[in-house]
């Protein structure tokens, strides 16, 4: 708790430095989203636009087919993106033919030579082995906030569920991908001690999205006062300097922020972001938007596998 409340300036000042020694190169990895399977999700999160719990205009649809899937990931790759990360409103996977359509979405995505992402809920072993096999890089299972914050946001399910997914993902050799969001009505010691958690894992997670709430009218939060751009700059340093090696993602929320604290977050560690008008039903800023910050600061963009490690 020490780190978490120390003054911005000497926080972002320590991230800065841990970040400059693992990461030489001032990249930021581009990563495509596409939600190929929206809404009806079985799951209460109070957070979450997709959960057939709320009424938020998310009509529930099928899952996409493989053909157009692979269309949006040509597209992505066209426009730069090196990571193409495929989410779908599921609780859990079922094995069936959904199931087998995403690994031949996983299988099409690694032909055009992307790293291929996928969230899919929660899995069991074989299933993770199944992902892998079809050529999986990372898999995105999100502990959102604390434990102790956990019940407060979620009921259908319990954070050592979500902790054995992230067993499996490991086990099959496939990078976690696993952080959370903020502005939750939870407390800066619930934050930090999600990021001990994430750090006190067998392995660091090989990424970690901090998301900033995006409240959306007819979920339980829709009234949360919004996340000040310097809460999110405070938590990505901290998990800059907490897991030095990772990749940390500016996530959700990016609309929200201007250049300039988006900037912030990038001096404070942030290495990747979401790139492309739209996160899974939600707004982001758009192509040329990003396009333009990225020149003016002249941050150029990760080149796909640069950053795995041996
Ligand atoms: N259903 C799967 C699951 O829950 O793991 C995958 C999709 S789910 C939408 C992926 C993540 O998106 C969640 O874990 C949460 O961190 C993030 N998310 C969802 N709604 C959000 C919101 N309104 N604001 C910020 N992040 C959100
Ligand atoms: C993550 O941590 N953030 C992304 C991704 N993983 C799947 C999702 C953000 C979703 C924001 C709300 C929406 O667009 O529906
Ligand atoms: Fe379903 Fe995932 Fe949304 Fe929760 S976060 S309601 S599990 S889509």
């Amino acid at each position: 708790m020490t780190l978490a409340r120390l003054p911005l300036l000497e926080l972002t000042f320590r991230a800065q430095s841990v970040h400059r020694e693992h990461w030489k190169d001032n990249a930021v990895q581009l990563c495509a989203l596409l939600s190929v399977k929206t809404g009806g999700c079985p799951e209460n999160c109070g957070y979450c636009p997709q959960s057939a719990h709320h009424k938020t205009g998310v009509k529930a649809e099928k899952l996409m087919p493989v053909t157009e899937v692979l269309e949006a990931a040509q597209q992505a790759r066209a426009a730069g993106a090196t990571r193409f990360c495929m989410g779908a409103a599921w609780r859990e996977v079922k094995d069936g033919p959904q199931f087998d359509s995403v690994l031949q979405m996983v299988e099409g995505v690694k032909k055009l030579g992307m790293e291929a992402c996928c969230t899919l809920g929660m899995l069991t072993e074989s299933q993770a082995k199944r992902l892998k096999t079809a050529g999986l890089d990372a898999y995105n299972h999100n502990l959102d906030t604390s434990e102790g914050h956990y019940g407060e946001i979620i009921t259908t399910r319990v954070y050592a569920d979500r902790l054995r997914t992230l067993e499996h993902v490991r086990g099959a050799g496939i990078d976690v991908c696993c952080g959370g969001i903020i502005g939750m009505g939870e407390s800066l010691a619930d934050r930090a001690q999600l990021l001990v958690t994430l750090a006190n894992q067998p392995r660091h997670p090989e990424s970690v999205p901090i998301n900033a709430l995006v409240a959306v009218e007819g979920t339980p939060l829709e009234k949360q006062k919004p996340v000040e751009s310097i809460e999110m700059v405070r938590m990505i340093a901290l998990a800059r300097i907490m897991m030095p090696a990772s990749m940390v993602r500016l996530s959700a929320g990016r609309a929200q922020m201007n250049e300039e604290a988006q900037l912030l977050c990038m001096m404070a560690g942030a290495n990747s972001i979401f790139f492309g008008e739209k996160l899974l039903t939600t707004g982001n800023p758009e192509y040329a938007q990003d396009m333009a910050l990225f020149e003016k600061a002249g941050i150029k963009p990760l080149q796909p596998f640069e950053h795995q490690q041996p």
